[in-house]
């Protein structure tokens, strides 16, 4: 059995979780925040079958899509007055990041 970890943009969450239920996946859905962004993004938590692993990720792949969004940059820089000042970045963020764990043990209680 694996446990497949992906965090997804809030945006393509909802449509992701109902594709993979409708697909006979158990799915658990956790409101996560971005270390980088510090803005919201959502974590699932899917526990399959080794046969069925590579489905879930070939759903999560056509689901999540990359966007570009803007941030600031973490290493502010020296404005003329000697202020430091934060600049603005660009970064394409997902579709998805996403890790595939081997699972030692499975139980129900
Ligand atoms: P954030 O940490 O908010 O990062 C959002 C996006 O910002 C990243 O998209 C990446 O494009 C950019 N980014 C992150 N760190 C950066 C840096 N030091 N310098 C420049 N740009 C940077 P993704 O790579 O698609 O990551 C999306 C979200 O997935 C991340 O949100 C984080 O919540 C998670 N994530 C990504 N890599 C991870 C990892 N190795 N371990 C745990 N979570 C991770």
């Amino acid at each position: 059995m694996k446990l497949i970890i992906a965090i997804v943009q809030d945006e393509d969450a909802s449509r992701l979780v109902s594709t993979l239920m409708n697909e006979g996946y158990g799915v658990t859905r956790l409101a996560t925040t971005g270390g980088f962004l510090r803005a919201g993004n959502t974590t699932l938590l899917v526990g399959v079958d080794d046969e069925k692993c590579q489905g879930a990720l070939d759903v999560i792949e056509k689901t999540c899509k990359c966007r570009k969004q803007m941030a600031s940059s973490p290493t502010p820089v020296a404005g003329s007055m000697g202020v430091y000042v934060p600049y603005p970045i660009e970064v394409t963020v997902g579709g998805a990041t996403v890790f595939v764990l081997d699972v030692d043990q499975f139980k129900k209680f």
